[in-house]
């Protein structure tokens, strides 16, 4: 069992010692020049019934996004092709479902699964609550992982969202592990939380029978409408300790720098990759808010040193 003092007592470390543990771990454990692009993609946007108060997508606020209907499986199909051309080895799609509907809609999904891993890349889904047998017809279709986040400590959570309990989201992160699909489960700096509710989300990951393969770090995109439209923005030095404290804690997972990168300095970015992130979104536009350009992320990767994006381990595949 991991607790929350060993969490804390490694968070809470002089920052040069900390960044040198988790490169350690990062070194032990992975490549670190193994930098994963995603791209990501809303394939239903807008109209949850879901009350999340960090998001552009729920009915419950005024906010200004527009409502997508499912796409069509060609349509995904043209923006999959042109990620993986881009160099992306991870299609992530996500759907403003409080949970996805038995039938023609969920069928869909599954085929776009399968064009994805058609095209030799690992396909992520985010679609909200799931049942056993939805997560076994994912399985079959061919995905590689899960996203459902934690979002934040199980004390904080009723603040951010009340259509929906935290014991919910361990549910089918449960059901996710038992059709054998890698779960991704990560969560929001940046909604009034504080940093001890981070690091008690990243001890209720930890202890999970399956720690979650992928473990994405957002930074909130405050969005006009929602009750945290004017939130302040995080600390830069505490999502570096929290992505390095994260490292230590998931020694062999994806630890995703994921929302927020658009507001990020570039030092800033490299400095949360030297602490152990292994993983960017990449393409203009994250779900529904931006995210840096493609040639700045080029640049950057070029400033690293790391010009050419690696291809997944054919273990991934
Ligand atoms: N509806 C599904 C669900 O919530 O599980 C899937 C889509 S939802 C947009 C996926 C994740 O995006 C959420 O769990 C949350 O962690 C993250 N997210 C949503 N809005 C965000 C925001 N404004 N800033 C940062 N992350 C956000
Ligand atoms: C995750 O942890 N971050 C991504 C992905 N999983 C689906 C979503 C970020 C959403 C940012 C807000 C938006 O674009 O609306
Ligand atoms: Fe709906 Fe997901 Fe947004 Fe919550 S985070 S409102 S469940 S789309």
């Amino acid at each position: 069992m991991k607790s929350f003092d060993e969490f804390k007592s490694i968070y809470a470390l002089p920052l040069p010692e900390l960044m040198f543990r988790a490169a350690l771990v990062h070194r032990e454990n992975r490549d670190y020049r193994d930098v994963q692009r995603c791209a990501l993609l809303s394939i239903k946007t807008g109209g949850c019934p879901e009350d999340c108060t960090y998001c552009s997508q729920s009915a419950h606020y005024d906010s200004p996004v527009e409502r997508v209907p499912l796409m069509t499986v060609d349509e995904v199909r043209v923006k999959a092709e042109a990620a993986k051309a881009a160099g992306a080895t991870r299609f992530c799609m996500g759907a403003a479902w409080r949970q996805p509907k038995d039938g023609p809609e969920f069928d869909r999904v599954l085929d776009m699964v399968r064009v994805v891993r058609g095209l030799d890349m690992e396909a992520c889904v985010t679609l909200g609550m799931l049942t056993d047998s939805q997560a076994e017809r994912l399985k079959d279709a061919g995905l590689t992982a899960y996203n459902h986040n934690l979002d934040s400590s199980r004390r904080f959570y009723p603040e951010i969202v009340k259509t929906r309990t935290y014991d919910d989201r361990l549910e089918t992160l449960r059901a996710v592990s038992r059709a054998g699909i890698s779960v991704c489960s990560g969560g929001i700096l940046g909604m009034g939380e504080t940093e001890d509710d981070r690091l008690m989300m990243l001890v209720e990951l930890a202890n999970l029978e399956t720690p979650p393969e992928s473990v994405p770090i957002n930074c909130l995109m405050p969005s006009r409408g929602t009750p945290l439209a004017m939130a302040p923005k995080v600390d830069s030095i505490e999502i570096v300790r929290l992505i390095a404290t994260a490292r230590i804690a998931f020694p062999r997972s994806r630890v995703r720098l994921s929302a927020g990168r658009d507001k990020m300095t570039r030092e800033l970015q490299i400095l949360c990759f030297l602490a152990g992130a292994d993983s960017i979104f990449f393409g203009e536009k994250l779900l529904t808010a931006p995210n840096p350009d493609t040639e700045d992320d080029a640049a950057l990767f070029r400033a690293m040193g790391l010009p050419e994006p690696m291809a997944c381990e054919p273990s991934c595949r």
